[in-house]
């Protein structure tokens, strides 16, 4: 299908993965040689998992915010490349990351929901609070608020309910055009939410991805290559 002639008033929503940040040097998930075939989901990204062994837990968050610090750790050209869209689109561009690492961020992305949540930050299963966290947790980390050793890693396990929910299906049901960038369509919420766009009949959707995802049927339009390539010349 060939893409609609959009209004720059057109209200736009992105929603990216890990394939995004592939080209920045971090692992996807279930890529060959990705995050899961090192690591058991279960171990470290369920509230079992970390029940049974939370320091194993915190090592591979602790690990994962160690390797985000490096300097060769950078925003990529899409990352680039969606920071100017939306300084540039007057409709208006949410941007929701699966990604919990913080390269939109750092590549001028303002208007952002991270729903999986964010490696930089721990949160007190005492008191709820949510703090910036640039360094190593241990199991037994208190709290500077309660004092309670109940810091966690500040992101979204399987079966936990993601973030600020009602802010992205709303932006799904105005939006004109959706975009999903390097996810696998392997895991929901997000999806679904291709399928959401779809059932409104009006919007168009598209897939930019190094290969087909799970879900490639159900998009308008597909664009296939790494996404240093494919995102900064969909937004160009
Ligand atoms: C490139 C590239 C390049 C490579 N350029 N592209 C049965 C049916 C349906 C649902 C369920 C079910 N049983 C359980 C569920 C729910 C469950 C789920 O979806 N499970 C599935 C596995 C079946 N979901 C949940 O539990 C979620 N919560 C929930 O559903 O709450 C209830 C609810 C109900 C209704 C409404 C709302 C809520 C929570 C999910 C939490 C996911 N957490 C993780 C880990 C935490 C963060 C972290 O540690 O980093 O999030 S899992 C992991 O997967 C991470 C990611 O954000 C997420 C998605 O992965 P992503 O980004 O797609 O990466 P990959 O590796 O899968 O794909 C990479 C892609 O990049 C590929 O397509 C490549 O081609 C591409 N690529 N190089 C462009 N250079």
């Amino acid at each position: 299908m060939t893409r609609p002639i959009l209004s720059p008033e057109t209200p736009i929503v992105v929603l990216t993965g890990a394939g995004i940040s592939k080209e920045s040097g971090l692992d996807t998930f279930r890529c060959a040689g990705g995050i899961w075939s090192k690591v058991r989901l279960e171990d470290v990204a369920t509230p079992e998992g970390f029940r049974r062994d939370p320091d194993l837990v915190q090592e591979f968050y602790n690990a994962r915010r160690r390797q985000l610090s490096e300097p060769e750790i950078l925003p990529n050209a899409a990352h680039l490349a969606l920071a100017r869209l939306e300084q540039c689109w007057p409709g208006g561009v949410l941007l929701v990351t699966q990604n919990i690492d913080d390269l939109h961020e750092r590549a001028g992305s303002r208007d952002l929901v991270h729903m999986h949540g964010e490696l930089r930050k721990v949160r007190c299963d005492g008191c709820g609070t949510v703090m910036d966290w640039p360094g190593d947790v241990a199991a037994d980390t208190p709290c500077p608020r309660c004092l309670s050793p109940a810091l966690r890693p500040h992101v979204v396990w399987f079966g936990e309910m993601p973030l600020e929910m009602e802010r992205i299906y709303s932006a799904l049901d105005e939006c004109g055009l959706f975009v999903s960038i390097g996810t696998s369509g392997h895991v929901y919420p997000a999806a679904g939410f291709v399928h959401a766009v779809r059932q409104r009949g009006v919007a168009h959707t598209m897939e930019l991805n190094l290969a087909p995802s799970e879900g490639a049927s159900l998009f308008a339009e597909a664009i296939y290559g790494p996404a240093s390539e494919v995102v900064p010349e969909f937004v160009e």
